[in-house]
């Protein structure tokens, strides 16, 4: 018996039309989130959850701007702009958004000073959120992905539930990207790991 999560990727004022990370047409996404909702069996989602000063903010490297990149000795970091700090407005999930059948949500980004792309681990795979735990003790077989931004968050968040055993499905029509061209990488990505590409 295959048993279905949806999983809603970081659906926060400052990821959509208005916010401080804003992508396009974010908004246009949640009604699609609001309707799929009823097929799934179980419905999470993460938070991005930074501490004010966080790491991969630009604002806490002197001379750097957003979108700059920093070269870290295990890897890059993309600076943002401040967005989705703990507390503040731009953090809370969009108004417009069904959160009433969503059984538990999974904050991630608060250590200061390393960033958190997938909900399922921070970017030195070094400490997990426990959403793999939960959904598996939940027997979950299938993991749906959804939400913002389709680029980062969401591609992260699919390769390690694929990684994790879950069979692993991004729902295209439900998540939108930063930008096109890291959006056509992903995708091919994520096909070539095995994960499906669906439209709900
Ligand atoms: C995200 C950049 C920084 C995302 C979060 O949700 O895709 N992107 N923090
Ligand atoms: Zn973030």
């Amino acid at each position: 018996m295959s048993k279905k999560a949806l999983i809603v990727v970081d659906m926060q004022n400052d990821f959509l039309p208005g916010g401080s990370l804003s992508v396009e047409g974010g908004d246009e996404i949640i009604p699609v989130i609001n309707r799929i909702q009823q097929d799934f069996d179980i419905i999470v989602a993460t938070q991005d959850w930074h501490p004010a000063g966080h790491f991969s903010f630009a604002s806490s490297h002197q001379g750097k701007n957003a979108f700059d990149v920093l070269e870290l000795g295990n890897g890059e970091q993309v600076l943002w702009p401040d967005h989705c700090v703990q507390g503040t407005p731009g953090a809370q999930f969009s108004a417009e958004l069904n959160t009433k059948p969503i059984s538990a949500v999974f904050r991630k980004g608060m250590d200061p000073e390393v960033d958190s792309y997938s909900g399922f681990f921070d970017n030195n795979r070094a400490h997990r959120t426990g959403m793999a735990g939960f959904l598996r003790d939940l027997e979950v077989t299938d993991i749906y992905v959804a939400g913002l931004a389709a680029d980062i968050c969401v591609y992260y968040t699919a390769r390690d539930g694929q990684d994790l055993g879950f069979q692993t499905h991004f729902v295209e029509n439900a998540a939108k990207s930063i930008s096109q061209d890291s959006y056509v990488k992903a995708k091919r990505d994520l096909h070539q790991r095995g994960i499906e590409i669906c439209t709900l």
